[in-house]
């Protein structure tokens, strides 16, 4: 068998979104949770219990304005009291009248000019924070042929992303998220991985891609665009999560845990976990009717699962079946690896780490949910979107 290459695992880092541990539904409704947190600190004294817990999730994602607070050199100071560190920082042109027809790409300058010095605000936050990436997503898009001028959008975009990138500094990096439709059903500015790595090339070394997994028309081969964004040193980040339809944002791994190892697989062949890696684990997702602790302790299980899983391929004996075209060989070296229940392993690993062997057992013999129901009244709670 295959000995796993533990420095992996052990370095093995997800980074969780504040958004998570909020209320979070569809447009029909948005089911409360006793215990939701109801401030920012909160979001992150929660994300810490996954932490602490796992060993798998030293950070926290940040969204602006979600998170806004006054002073953000003490929000990380409070982070590290409680044993994480603040990290990616998400900007948000999507909540405001003024986008309606775009924000980076809008052909009036002022909204420009807005949504640049949002950026710069959320760039500002990361010095305070001492955090590296700026992911930028845009909900820019039209919903009808002939709306917009296609080729002016991406002019546009290219010169407002060239002047947010002018003020990241030398430790920092913009990441650029695509997503192939919504909200805009007809043309999004950034739909695909070439969009945003045309558009990232641009700018220079310190920009890179956002992969999330749920931002692809089904069907679509994401650990090739995963192979390829490595080969090319363009694979900033992920926000993980996963999908029966659209960008449902569910439990990563949940809806296809074959999926999530093919990409883990090929992050791995593509040294995205080696030492030095720069490329970020981040999860993206709402927790709409289950409970959002334990939803974040599955996902940060799911995707350590999958990684040993795929850190048991036997690459010896694959590269050897692929060479000598034995087709069916290598598909069974592969197979292999995804078949073997690793969480005996992973039950000893993290015991030797001093975590508990089943961190979901212990969260729910820990009464810390019914500690945060009973504490966390009055107020309100914390939403996605605030
Ligand atoms: C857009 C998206 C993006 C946003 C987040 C809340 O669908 O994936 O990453 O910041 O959802
Ligand atoms: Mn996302
Ligand atoms: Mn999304």
């Amino acid at each position: 068998m295959t000995t796993i290459d533990t420095a992996i695992l052990d370095n093995l880092a997800i980074e969780l979104p504040s958004w998570a541990f909020g209320n979070s539904g569809t447009r029909f409704k948005v089911f409360g949770t006793p215990g939701t947190p109801r401030t920012v600190q909160e979001k992150i004294a929660d994300a810490a219990v996954v932490h602490r817990l796992t060993g798998l999730a030293p950070k926290v994602a940040l969204h602006i304005p979600w998170d806004i607070v006054d002073d953000f050199a003490a929000l990380g100071s409070f982070a590290g009291d409680h044993g994480v560190a603040l990290g990616t920082v998400n900007s948000n042109t999507f909540q405001d009248d003024d986008y309606k027809f775009g924000s980076l790409t809008h052909t009036d300058k002022t909204v420009r000019q807005k949504a640049i010095d949002h950026h710069l605000k959320c760039i500002d936050i990361m010095g305070e924070t001492g955090s590296r990436d700026l992911k930028i997503w845009l909900a820019d898009g039209t919903n009808y042929p002939g709306q917009g001028d296609i080729r002016g959008r991406q002019d546009r975009l290219a010169e407002s992303l060239a002047t947010i990138y002018q003020h990241i500094g030398d430790d920092q990096r913009l990441v650029l998220e695509y997503k192939f439709f919504e909200p805009a059903m007809y043309m999004t500015d950034v739909p695909d991985w070439g969009t945003s790595y045309a558009q990232v090339t641009a700018l220079g070394e310190r920009a890179a891609v956002c992969l999330d997994t749920g931002h692809h028309a089904p069907g679509t081969n994401i650990e090739f665009i995963v192979a390829q964004l490595l080969r090319l040193g363009k694979l900033g980040s992920f926000d993980f999560n996963s999908r029966f339809y659209a960008d449902d944002d569910l439990i990563v791994g949940a809806a296809d845990p074959f999926q999530l190892f093919r990409i883990m697989f090929e992050v791995i062949r593509g040294g995205g976990l080696d030492a030095g890696s720069d490329v970020a684990l981040m999860l993206d997702q709402c927790h709409n009717v289950e409970e959002k602790i334990p939803g974040q302790l599955r996902s940060v299980l799911n995707v350590q699962e999958m990684t040993t899983r795929a850190l048991l391929v036997d690459v010896d004996a694959l590269t050897a079946a692929q060479e000598t075209g034995d087709v069916l060989g290598a598909n069974a070296v592969f197979m292999d690896a995804f078949y073997t229940d690793v969480r005996p392993i992973l039950a000893a690993h993290r015991e030797e780490r001093g975590l508990p062997a089943d961190p979901m057992a212990a969260y729910a013999a820990s009464g810390h949910a019914e500690t945060i129901a009973a504490e966390r009244v009055g107020g309100t709670q914390s939403s996605w979107g605030a």
